[in-house]
């Protein structure tokens, strides 16, 4: 019974729990249409009918995912859990909410204070088809420094959340965008080691209001709190907007890769050690 509606392991009933208390006593006046509460139901149903399909065999289970794209959540076996962090860092400099839900469809609710950083959290929504809604409020009236510091660190620390145990995700993720003279690629690993290699050369110290140097610092700390592994190359570029928004482009389809269900793995972990963690 509960098999079938893919809640028969706990992490999957108190992630459904965490979902519907926070909608409770939310804050920030989050709406009806508020994408988690749709998709959380909706994708719990498409995981269970894909489980289902995929228990009379396995080329069922192959022409069922080449029907959903890769935009669906490929369920690795009946008990997936919902892919959903959230995470509320308050402290005397910032205050950040984000919920992510890495099976989601792309929609976006984005405010930070800082407009570019909105337009590039709009492409990691968009491109990685998650759902990201992040609420933040920071002194900005000295710099954007610690508020974009503590949205990429809350955005890390939710994507940690949902990854969960990581079983069955492909893990790896690998990706090259162009945007008209631009070209980034991006290579990553949730490994649960955080490591960055950064190699952008941004030509200008600011793209609308937003300090370049923060781009950087954006991906380090994300980095740090997700345990994920991500080099960034600059494989072509002269426009400082065009190359920032490559890279979030291109870190959306990696992350993306690198989440999705590898249905051969069926649901154990992709780690000849049995284990991905950050220690
Ligand atoms: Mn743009």
């Amino acid at each position: 019974m509960s098999t079938v509606l893919g809640l028969s392991t706990s992490s999957a009933v108190s992630a459904y729990c965490l979902v519907d208390k926070t909608l409770e006593r939310s804050r920030v006046g989050v709406s009806r249409t508020f994408p988690f509460e749709s998709t959380h139901l909706s994708s719990r149903l498409r995981g269970s009918s894909l489980s289902l399909r995929s228990a009379t065999g396995p080329m069922a289970a192959l022409s069922s995912h080449a029907g959903e794209g890769n935009n669906g959540p490929i369920a690795a076996d009946e008990s997936s859990p919902n892919r959903i962090g959230e995470i509320r860092r308050i402290t005397k400099e910032t205050n950040v909410h984000v919920k992510i839900n890495l099976d989601g469809s792309g929609v976006a609710t984005c405010t930070t204070g800082i407009p570019f950083l909105d337009h590039m959290l709009d492409q990691l929504a968009s491109h990685g088809l998650f759902d990201v809604y992040v609420k933040a409020s920071g002194d900005t009236h000295i710099d954007d420094h610690h508020t974009n510091e503590d949205v990429a660190l809350a955005i890390g620390s939710a994507l940690l959340q949902a990854l969960g145990d990581r079983k069955g995700i492909n893990r790896f993720g690998h990706f090259a965008a162009p945007l008209d003279e631009a070209a980034i690629e991006v290579i990553l690993d949730l490994s649960g080691r955080p490591h960055l290699k950064y190699d952008l050369n941004i030509p200008t110290e600011r793209v609308g209001t937003y300090d370049t140097q923060l781009v950087e610092h954006f991906f380090q700390s994300l980095v740090n709190t997700s345990g994920m592994t991500l080099h960034i190359y600059q494989l072509a570029g002269k426009n400082s907007h065009h190359i920032v928004e490559a890279t979030f482009k291109a870190f959306a389809r990696a992350l993306r890769q690198a989440t999705e269900y590898d249905l051969r793995r069926r649901g154990t972990v992709p780690s000849s050690k049995g284990v991905l963690s950050r220690s």
